[in-house]
């Protein structure tokens, strides 16, 4: 089956967890709006009266099914694809893992967006200031602390031990997401996590990975994404 993947065509964004692990998986699948016609096809789908439409992309098309949410499309491809342990209670954990994921990256987009997605980040600089400097004192040191936490108390080598998972693939992204939006301040928490450090080099060397990263199927990180790089946030 080809997988169908919805999502905006010129950023990473949230589409990116998604992308990784049908990468990782080796699976076969479009990037639809990144194709001729494909924006218009999404914003069909989006518009849908009847069956599942979702509110927002990211979505995947697998055969009959359309599944909106990051988390439920990565719960969905974690079970047939091996990125998730097999038990009822390992996919519920590793799907709780990347709702922690979720709420943090909204965070991530707060940062530079305090006052509302729909304004511009110009018109809301100062709030921006305000809240990634408490962000990277109180936000970045509890949820990455608690990720580093669970990778430590399970061995080390991926979140659930020895195997990995979409949860993995997806904190290399938080990881190379920070240090993309935010290198300064990255470079200096990063001792604090060493842990997620080595789990971040370890997803970027798996080999379906790392010809993905060097591929011009991964778009470049730029200022229309989640992590956005703004100097002035970055001190
Ligand atoms: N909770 C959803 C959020 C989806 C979402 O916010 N998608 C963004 C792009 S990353 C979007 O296009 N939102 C449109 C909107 O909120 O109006 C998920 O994790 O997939």
């Amino acid at each position: 089956m080809r997988y169908e993947l919805y999502y905006w065509p010129d950023i990473q964004g949230r589409g990116e967890y998604v992308r990784l692990a049908l990468e990782e998986a080796g699976a076969d699948y479009v990037d639809v709006a990144r194709s001729d016609r494909g924006m218009s096809a999404m914003m069909k789908m989006m518009e849908a009266r009847s069956g599942t439409p979702p509110f927002a992309p990211p979505f995947l098309k697998a055969g009959r099914l359309v599944i909106g949410q990051t988390a439920n499309i990565l719960l969905y491809l974690g079970s047939h694809h091996g990125l998730a342990p097999k038990s009822e209670a390992g996919r519920l954990w590793v799907h709780q893992l990347q709702l922690t994921v979720a709420d943090f990256v909204l965070e991530i987009h707060d940062t530079h967006h305090p006052l509302g997605p729909s304004l511009y980040y110009e018109g809301q600089r100062q709030p921006a200031k305000k809240r990634t400097e408490e962000f990277w004192n109180e936000r970045v040191p509890k949820y990455l602390g608690y990720f580093a936490g669970v990778l430590t108390s399970n061995g080390g080598t991926y979140l659930t031990g020895r195997r990995v998972s979409y949860a993995d693939l997806s904190l290399f992204q938080i990881v190379e997401g920070l240090r993309y939006a935010t290198p300064k301040r990255m470079e200096a928490f990063e001792p604090e996590i060493p842990g997620l450090v080595d789990l971040h080099d370890r997803v970027a060397a798996r080999p379906n990975i790392k010809a993905y990263l060097s591929s011009d199927r991964r778009i470049p990180f730029n200022e229309e994404g989640i992590f956005r790089h703004y100097k002035e946030l970055d001190i």
